[in-house]
């Protein structure tokens, strides 16, 4: 027989086993099979808008091409190729560079980029904000990765998640060893977010020996699309101070938003606008990306996160970390940079930047509602509209005999149901399991991100589907 491989299953890392990350995980790969075998799959589980058709903005894309191939400049129809703004832009970033898009940059990111990233949350929040305390990191997923792993230091070390919440949270706080302590959001008050909920579930924790050290919140949410209320975040604020919390704030929709009533106003704003002692103790992590908003630029890993509050020796420690990496990847550096300083009035590229972004965003805004009235158009669905974000997070009420049928094939109800939407009509989700969900409800999550044109029929084909599977398991609609 042959020996046992050094990593036999058996014998990996426990906690790598544990883990589990929904988003590309059972329905994801039936779905690459299934493509495989020549259906069409429409995927709307990842919120990947380039790959459902999102065209890139073209200034960004100009100034990176140029970036990324500097002797286009010395040719004689750059002129022709590239608007000025374009070409002074490139030569600005490269000269953040020592070496261009080739060379590793500080493990911070490279200077130039982080000052126009605190420049710009200044603009936004009008409060200062230090370039010294501004990371870049490949996607927010790093970032994210990095401040979890300095804030748990073993299984007794507890963050609080809200459930739902977006599976790079649970999977993370189990890859470095900690305890996800959840707090429910509440789906019949537009998934607002309770800290009555909280405090008791910090008291449940305690019971058990964990250290509540962390709180995530994410805001637009994912996978539940509510925003945030200023009197929300004030009251989360004084949680954490309370409660001696970090604060950690996923804020990488901020630029998707689908209604007036409640706009983004970033966790760093109300903290500074709370004045001591909140100001000055509330230890806060706030990330952004370039992943998200009219950007969608998911490939190109940029992002970024902010400390506030932090003691100077963490930061050293955490710039220790980033460093083992060496450097973020450069060309997503400069997308950040582009992200925080976009063409203004009065610049060349300004007239179609700001066409090709309102576009995006208009369209998004009018997709968010047409797939929340589509689902609550069926037949034992009901959906909280997507007020930001780029997902729709419907409840299907799920008929007893088809719980049943879902534990005799030995999948969770919800799984079951999706794998079934999937084979029937293409339409490639993710199950609510894989993001925490209230005993006894289920859900299915997708992104509002096919185009607007094949919106209608994917919402057809979702309700026939719905309706066939209902009728199946409940028998047909009865006439009220
Ligand atoms: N935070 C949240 C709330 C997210 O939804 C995502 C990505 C990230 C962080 C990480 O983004 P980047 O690493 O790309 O910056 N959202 C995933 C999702 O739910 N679908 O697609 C990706």
């Amino acid at each position: 027989m042959a020996p046992k491989k050094v990593l036999d299953p058996e014998n990996i890392n426990e906690n790598i086993k544990k883990l589990v990350y929904a988003v590309r995980g059972e329905l994801y790969i039936r779905a690459s099979e299934l493509q495989k075998e020549g259906k069409k799959i429409i995927f709307t589980n990842v919120g990947n808008p380039h790959a459902l058709g999102q065209k890139p903005l073209t200034f960004p894309r100009q100034v990176v091409a140029l970036c990324q191939a500097p002797f286009l400049m010395d040719d004689l129809n750059v002129d022709i190729l590239f608007p000025a703004d374009a070409i002074a832009r490139a030569k600005h970033y490269l000269s953040y560079t020592s070496g261009g898009l080739g060379a590793y940059s500080d493990s911070r990111g490279l200077p130039g980029i982080r000052k126009d990233v605190a420049d710009f949350i200044m603009r936004r929040d009008g409060y200062p904000s230090d370039p010294e305390l501004i990371f870049l990191t490949d996607g927010a997923s790093k970032g994210v990765t990095h401040l979890l792993n300095i804030l748990i230091r073993n299984e007794n070390d507890g963050v609080l998640c809200p459930i739902p919440q977006y599976p790079l949270y649970s999977a993370t706080i189990q890859l470095v060893g900690g305890t996800l302590v959840p707090y429910y959001l509440s789906e019949e008050a537009g998934w607002g977010l309770d800290v009555k909920e909280m405090r008791s579930q910090v008291l449940e924790a305690r019971k058990k020996g964990i250290t509540v050290r962390g709180l995530v919140f994410i805001n637009p949410g994912n996978p539940t699309g509510q925003c945030l209320s200023e009197a929300n975040l004030r009251e989360l604020i004084q949680f954490c101070y309370e409660e001696h919390i970090v604060l950690l704030a996923d804020e990488v929709y901020q630029q998707n938003i689908y209604q007036d009533e409640r706009p983004f106003i970033s966790a760093k704003k109300v903290l500074m606008d709370m004045g001591p002692p909140y100001s000055n103790n509330v230890e806060l992590a706030s990330f952004h990306t370039v992943s998200k908003g009219y950007w969608g630029e998911c490939g190109q890993r940029g992002a970024y996160f902010e400390l506030t509050n932090m003691h100077p020796k963490t930061v050293d420690e955490l710039y220790k970390v980033a460093s083992i990496a060496l450097s973020p990847n450069v060309p997503g550096q400069i997308f950040v940079g582009l992200m925080v300083n976009p063409p203004k009035p009065g610049d060349i590229s300004y007239p179609k930047f700001a066409e090709e972004s309102k576009a995006i965003l208009d369209s998004l805004r009018r997709r968010a509602h047409m797939m929340t009235d589509g689902f609550n158009s069926c037949r034992n669905v009901t959906c909280n509209f997507t007020e930001g974000a780029m997902y729709s997070f419907p409840k299907i009420k799920l008929p007893a005999a088809a719980i049943a049928a879902a534990k005799r094939a030995g999948k969770a109800p919800d799984v079951f149901y999706c794998l079934k939407l999937l084979e029937a009509t293409g339409i490639s989700t993710v199950p609510g399991s894989g993001f925490g969900q209230k005993e006894g409800t289920f859900h299915v999550r997708t992104t509002i991100l096919p185009s607007e044109d094949d919106i209608p029929e994917v919402m057809r084909m979702f309700k026939t589907f719905n309706e066939d599977f209902m009728a199946q398991y409940e028998g047909p609609q009865s006439r009220l």
